[in-house]
């Protein structure tokens, strides 16, 4: 049997290689004005409470003081992930899978001073996260990578912890998890922010088929996170529905300038029951 050198064919489907299309060309404003905003960019939604004042400042700074807010709630997200990450040292090494543009393994590398290594399969992301990485000057322990995550080619064992920042909506979660059983350390960590859909509302509702058109993705029950985590050593230790938490952002959002279409969708979702927005950390015994 073959193996494939992931390095250097990151890209194993006709499927791939469509995500890997629309990650090459998406510019959305919603994702680049708010990375800009401090240079975390971040491809992931917001979290907690918002303050709904924004919408009434005075033009012309409405427009930033809006973006500054939706900015604050992904930012109060990557942290949320970020403190389930366990115990992480200087020495550790971990692995941001779905890295996007980077924002997520650079908020890892200011908390822990840790090495991060950054995987997508998007050659613009992996460009672009590297050039932020030198800009702060931690490209010496923040690097990214054009890989695929359901075969890395890393080292077994060489991981302290592993993260998906709703990315795992691209794979098979068995191919996925029995990827990190492999790469992590015993007694590492997984965590994962995801939206799933409601296993009691039954299968994928209009909302959430809207979303899954979209992106191109292709939403799990949340069951098959368990399924698959149980089937891969990997032990839930911490499990956080989020749903409530995320649906200011999404309000706030829908009222900017930089609607992508998909907001109602999102609210319908979270508001009918079909979908929810979860964290899962787990161990890998
Ligand atoms: C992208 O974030 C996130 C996904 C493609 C995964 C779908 C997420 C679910 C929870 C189902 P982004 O920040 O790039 O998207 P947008 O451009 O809409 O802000
Ligand atoms: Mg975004």
């Amino acid at each position: 049997m073959t193996t494939l050198q992931s390095t250097e064919a990151p890209l194993v489907s006709a499927y791939q290689e469509s995500v890997a299309d629309y990650w090459n060309k998406e510019k959305n404003p919603v994702n680049l004005r708010l990375g800009d905003v401090d240079g975390f960019y971040h491809h992931h939604y917001g979290i907690g409470t918002a303050d709904w004042s924004v919408l009434d400042t005075p033009e012309p700074d409405r427009d930033q003081a809006v973006i500054n807010e939706l900015h604050r709630l992904e930012c109060a997200q990557a942290d949320l992930l970020a403190d389930h990450l366990g115990a992480i040292t200087p020495q550790d090494r971990l692995m941001d899978s779905g890295c996007g543009r980077g924002g997520g393994s650079l908020v890892a590398n200011r908390r822990f001073d840790c090495q991060v290594d950054g995987i997508s399969i998007s050659k613009t992301q992996v460009a672009f996260a590297n050039e932020q990485a030198k800009k702060r000057g931690v490209d010496d322990k923040v690097r990214f990578h054009l890989r695929n995550m359901l075969d890395t080619g890393f080292e077994s064992g060489s991981f302290q912890a592993i993260w998906n920042n709703e990315s795992t909506m691209y794979v098979d979660l068995s191919l996925l998890f029995a990827e990190y059983a492999r790469l992590l350390k015993r007694g590492g960590r997984y965590v994962t922010i995801t939206g799933c859909y409601n296993d009691t509302y039954g299968l994928p509702s209009r909302a959430v088929s809207e979303i899954n058109a979209h992106y191109i993705c292709d939403i799990h029950p949340r069951s098959t996170y368990f399924r698959e985590m149980a089937n891969n050593r990997l032990v839930p230790t911490c499990v956080v529905d989020l749903t409530e938490a995320t649906i200011p952002y999404w309000e706030l959002r829908a009222k900017s300038s930089l609607v992508t279409g998909i907001e109602d969708a999102f609210l319908t979702a979270y508001k009918n029951g079909s979908f929810q927005y979860l964290l899962i950390a787990a161990d890998r015994v």
